[in-house]
């Protein structure tokens, strides 16, 4: 039986895919620095603590699985990355390099490829003032890759790397005739979970702004009421890792993929929950370092090509991902237990 790897266990993304793997009867193997949900272990055959950055945990791991596929999630978001950029580019660019190179090293041993699914962002975007961005509109794969963060700028060097262990690697020495990565690539907006909060981003007003109101909090925004960005609902997320992951490899016309949900702004946002609950308290206090990278970022992107190439299709517009997902499950666990920071 093949066994799949999840790195980013703990976190939100990881913890969300090891319940669907687990639903397809898959052997999973949980890769995290810190301890996941019990929930998520009980799903998993092992759960590996350790740092993907140092390249004996990652060689050891190797060591003793076989791995069909690799989602990587692990990694620093933007907020957290600019409050510790060496922390997150050797996380974010060392821990995808050794993960390349365990599963380069397996698929050569055993002349089956591995897919390498992996989570990039729209982070890899970055338009230069909020003119750029109003005028650029929904932005394609290739356009406007100049990001700000480091955040940004690992996950866009990283696209490479994927692409380069997939079609070029060692070149001049036949590497692709042994080995063979089958990396594979989304780019993420702002996503929004019902059961976990995310922390480390800049896209979190949204998530916060949700889970602070559902618990009769107030809630200061910190970018300005007009900030636009695209997000998806967790469960969509979740369905276009799958998805991608299952695709025939000739139907692939790329390996890096945008993901488009909709797009509202932090008020949008504000107005849409004032059916719910009493948002008189939400309040919007721009920071400044965060609202320059939101300013960044595209305020929609163009999936038309995941669309074509994957069958990729939202199941949740804003308002069906709010009042049918988001909203009824939010409350409902706030009736029961606190929500986990991911
Ligand atoms: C972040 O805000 O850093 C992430 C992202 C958009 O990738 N949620």
């Amino acid at each position: 039986m093949s066994v799949v790897l999840v790195t980013g266990v703990a976190g939100e993304v990881g913890s969300s895919i090891v319940r669907e793997l687990a639903k397809q009867g898959l052997k999973i193997v949980g890769f995290d620095k810190r301890a996941p949900l019990a929930s998520t272990a009980e799903n998993c055959v092992a759960v590996v603590q350790g740092d993907i950055s140092d390249s004996n945990c990652v060689e050891e791991l190797g060591a003793q699985y076989s791995f069909s596929t690799i989602y990587h999630l692990a990694g620093v978001l933007s907020s957290g990355g600019e409050r510790n950029p060496l922390l997150a580019h050797s996380v974010n660019v060392t821990g995808t390099l050794n993960l390349l190179e365990l599963a380069r090293a397996q698929s050569e041993a055993t002349g089956i490829s591995v897919k390498f699914i992996f989570a990039s962002t729209i982070a890899v975007y970055g338009m230069s003032s909020i003119e750029e961005k109003r005028s650029a509109g929904a932005v394609v794969e290739d356009e406007w890759l100049h990001p700000i963060t480091m955040y940004g700028a690992n996950k866009l060097y990283c696209e490479s790397l994927g692409s380069y262990y997939s079609q070029n690697f060692g070149m001049l020495e036949g590497g692709t005739d042994r080995a063979r990565v089958d990396f594979r690539c989304v780019r993420f907006p702002g996503l929004l979970n019902s059961h976990t909060v995310p922390t480390g981003g800049t896209s979190d007003y949204a998530p916060e702004m949700v889970h602070q109101l559902a618990q009769g909090r107030a809630y200061e925004c910190f970018v300005r009421e007009d900030s636009r960005l695209p997000f998806l609902m967790m469960p969509d997320a979740i369905n276009a890792l799958l998805l991608l992951a299952a695709a025939p490899i000739e139907r692939l016309t790329r390996r890096v993929y945008n993901l488009a949900g909709f797009s509202p702004t932090a008020g949008e946002i504000r107005d849409l929950l004032a059916e719910h609950f009493d948002v008189s308290r939400v309040t919007f206090k721009p920071q400044a370092a965060r609202q320059r990278i939101v300013d960044s970022w595209p305020e929609a992107v163009d999936d038309s090509a995941a669309k074509r190439d994957w069958g990729w299709n939202p199941e949740y517009s804003f308002s069906s991902g709010f009042f049918e997902y988001l909203i009824p499950e939010v409350i409902q666990m706030y009736r029961g237990e606190a929500p986990r920071a991911a």
